[in-house]
């Protein structure tokens, strides 16, 4: 980074208006000329001196902080907003997602097995599927099982076909459809399973999970299950040749002219942050996978949510050019029978290819690394304090040669997802 002023007096601002912003993450100041502030500060930014770092000035102390932790704070932003619920619900009131998370045979039929294998234990309990879209986990619970009542609870506009499909498959008896969103419903008891599926990209994208928390501590009683019953988020450094050679080193001399002078724009725009959809090869995992996040649903408290932090430590199994880390994630169901065996959804390389693929983390730079390395790091979800769907991952990490252990690189980078 560099500075020209190192006095603590504000760079003049050529008369621009100070504006306000907010942290979206802590910041703590590593120089004498920054300023150190927490998730929620709303700060004032008196001069945008580069495009990473900002003259701001927070109750009364003035100093540098890096842009990238903060969001502009619109004044009048109601919660309602904060969850951009009308865009959220109106795209799941379509049928493009909902063919889409049908059309993922690994997902849906990892939830009927789930139903199948434990369709002697739910006989006679209530169920409660939050968030049950076209409502095919309900039905296969009426279908495959005896449960007392399913209640199936979705709040777009799929609600209404969902009736009509509970009429067509003659559920009607055991299911009911409730319009509405989870967190304004009320039923007729309480349920001895919790079904959702909730999993967004990263795991956390979205944070339905803080409705399926919300209803759990409403709806499920004492001893009941939940459906995932635990989530993880596994990490691995890896290769990417593809995405850096065609979006980033393309840039090195297109039609032999020199257009390198990009490469940096390059980054900003295709990989500042995570990209979505990713298909991770096996052979481009550099490292055994490092599970970094583990939740369970029964215990996790919606304020859990807002910081989650996970620790790895790889060594490469080969070498190679570490590009980035791909993230993914796999949801438990434990039996309900006491002692009987788990299953498991798993979206990572090594297992069927679901909707949600896996997500690449590249890196500003490529690495070389040698067999026998060791990468090591943090990585930190920090959810939006505004936006409340959205969350940025902060990656650290320090890779060591093995050869020559005094070779040590850092780095470190953050991804907003989306704000
Ligand atoms: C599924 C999301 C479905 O859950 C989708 O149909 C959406 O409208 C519904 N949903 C989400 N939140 C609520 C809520 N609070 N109350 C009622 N229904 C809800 C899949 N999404 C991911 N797995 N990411």
């Amino acid at each position: 980074m560099k500075m020209d002023k190192t006095d603590g007096t504000p760079p003049h601002n050529g008369g621009n208006p100070v504006e306000e912003f907010i942290g979206i993450s802590d910041y703590c100041a590593r120089e004498d000329n920054q300023l150190s502030f927490s998730t929620g500060d709303r700060l004032l930014i008196h001069n945008k001196s580069s495009p990473d770092w900002w003259w701001a000035e927070l109750c009364g102390l003035f100093g540098y902080v890096p842009s990238n932790h903060l969001q502009p704070y619109l004044e009048g932003e109601d919660v309602d907003d904060a969850w951009q619920d009308e865009e959220y619900f109106g795209s799941y009131g379509t049928l493009k997602l909902h063919l889409e998370m049908l059309s993922d045979r690994p997902r849906t039929e990892k939830y009927r097995e789930v139903i199948f294998s434990n369709r002697d234990a739910l006989k006679g309990r209530v169920v409660l599927d939050v968030g049950c879209g076209t409502g095919v986990i309900s039905l296969f619970c009426a279908t495959l099982s005896e449960p007392a009542a399913v209640y199936a609870v979705e709040a777009s506009a799929m609600a209404d076909h969902t009736r009509q499909l509970v009429k067509q498959n003659d559920c009607e008896n055991l299911v009911t459809v409730f319009k509405g969103r989870v967190e304004e419903l009320t039923l007729p008891q309480k349920v001895d399973v919790l079904v959702s599926e909730w999993m967004g990209n990263c795991l956390l994208f979205e944070f339905m999970v803080e409705s399926v928390l919300l209803a759990r501590d409403h709806w499920l009683k004492e001893g009941g299950v939940m459906w995932p019953s635990s989530a993880i988020l596994t990490l691995v450094p890896c290769q990417a040749e593809e995405d850096y050679s065609c979006k980033i080193a393309f840039w090195e001399e297109p039609y032999g002219l020199d257009f390198s002078c990009l490469k940096p724009f390059a980054q900003k725009e295709f990989f500042s942050r995570p990209k979505f959809g990713h298909e991770l090869e096996t052979d481009d995992c550099l490292s055994v996978p490092c599970d970094i996040l583990k939740l369970d649903l029964h215990s996790l408290q919606i304020a859990d949510l807002e910081r989650l932090k996970g620790e790895f430590c790889f060594k490469a199994e080969k070498s190679g050019t570490l590009h980035g880390f791909t993230a993914w994630f796999s949801v438990q169901f434990h039996s309900l029978v006491k002692g009987g065996t788990s299953l498991e959804l798993n979206t990572g390389p090594h297992y069927p290819l679901t909707h949600w693929k896996q997500t690449l983390l590249m890196l500003d730079r490529p690495v070389s690394i040698q067999q026998g390395d060791s990468i090591r790091g943090t990585i930190l979800l920090q959810r939006n304090p505004v936006w409340r769907r959205h969350m940025t991952l902060f990656l650290q990490w320090t890779h060591t040669s093995l050869q020559d252990p005094s070779a040590c690189t850092s780095g470190q980078k953050s991804f907003p997802m989306w704000r």
